[in-house]
């Protein structure tokens, strides 16, 4: 009994120690604040790591708010930061990410933060959940490289709901030595966006009309109730219909290379550019894969991020699309990029204009 106490003891100690040491490590890194920012841009970063592991602070404030999801509807979403999606994150593997979570007193409920990066503790749910008037700061090591969801998971139904309401968003862990292609060899980007897109579920009243209510406890039954049925009565992009499109269109030049990452947090999505491609596409979005080359159209499981790099070769209009083209035109998961350069007649070119025949 004493010889295994004594063992017990010892083992106690041990991880004690482990955990001290362990602390002690990440208290001992170099700090960054990561001043995050509205999607679809992404925060200031390095692509290749200029030291060894730091800690990343970053700070998500809770936003239950009124949005307007697409022209005269008003619906309640659930945000980190005041964004449908969320802010991306960026940081590379091996980095600490240390999230302080705080949901305002102005809130009307108990919210928290599972990164599917993380490891252990429902990526980190059991240990951020916090009530209105509330802030909690957690650290977790970011081990795996690739692009991965981040989302509020409070419990029961309440996990669905706050995420079909917005409350999601994604994390970019690099290698520390950069992308590389589908050869091994190094790839930067000249720009990354970040496009997360959202099932909303909006409740019409008897003459068709979507419902308004005064404050998001009052939006939840009707809001669960469609939820339900499994059929959104919206699907966007960054937060609302139109969110990317026209005078909000994103921008890039010719022979830029665009980094695009795409999350979706609960249904399938399936990403097409139209008039490019996937040259590379992290198609599981962990960037330890080798990518697949040349995509048409890449698909995005419910639950998960993925990334893909286009150089873009012609100017003009380009049209990103959710490529269930239903999704996309009739609700709302679309965007553009408005391309700057010269046009290649190689590439495209009109050989007899439309007349009559
Ligand atoms: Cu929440």
């Amino acid at each position: 009994m004493t010889a295994q106490r004594s063992f017990k003891a010892r083992l106690a100690a041990l991880a004690l120690g482990v955990a001290l040491a362990a602390q002690a490590g990440a208290e001992a890194l170099p700090r960054e604040k990561q001043v995050l920012v509205p999607p679809p841009a992404l925060p200031e970063h390095l692509q290749v790591a200029a030291t060894e592991a730091k800690v990343v602070e970053v700070e998500l404030v809770i936003e239950e708010k009124q949005q307007e999801i697409a022209p005269g509807v008003n619906a309640w979403v659930m945000t980190f930061n005041g964004t449908v999606p969320g802010p991306m994150i960026v940081a590379h593997e091996g980095d600490y990410v240390e999230v302080t979570l705080k949901n305002p007193s102005t809130n009307q409920f108990v919210h928290n933060v599972d990164f599917h990066a993380a490891t252990g503790g429902m990526g980190g749910g059991e240990l951020t959940m916090v009530s209105p008037g509330q802030s909690v700061t957690m650290r977790f090591k970011a081990t795996k490289a690739g692009v991965f969801v981040y989302h509020c998971a409070p419990g029961g139904s309440m996990i669905p709901w706050h995420v079909a309401s917005g409350m999601n968003g994604a994390i970019m862990v690099l290698p520390r030595d950069g992308l590389k292609d589908e050869n091994g060899e190094p790839v930067r980007y000249d720009r990354a966006f970040y496009i997360g897109e959202q099932d909303l579920y909006v409740l019409s009243d008897a003459s068709g009309r979507y419902k308004s209510y005064p404050n998001l406890a009052a939006s939840m039954a009707d809001t669960m109730q469609q939820m339900r049925t499994l059929k959104p009565s919206h699907i966007v992009f960054n937060g609302a219909k139109g969110a990317l499109t026209g005078p909000n269109a994103m921008e890039a030049r010719v022979g830029e290379k665009v980094l695009f990452i795409h999350s979706q947090a609960n249904r399938d999505t399936r990403p097409h550019l139209i008039g490019g491609h996937g040259d590379l596409v992290w198609a599981g979005g962990s960037f330890n894969d080798q990518p697949m080359t040349d995509q048409e159209t890449w698909f995005v499981p419910g639950g998960a991020a993925v990334a893909a790099l286009y150089e873009f070769q012609q100017p003009g209009l380009h049209a990103y699309v959710n490529h269930n083209l239903i999704e996309a035109i009739e609700f709302g998961a679309a965007a553009h990029i408005q391309v700057e350069g010269e046009w290649n007649d190689d590439l495209m070119t009109v050989v007899e204009p439309a007349a009559a025949y």
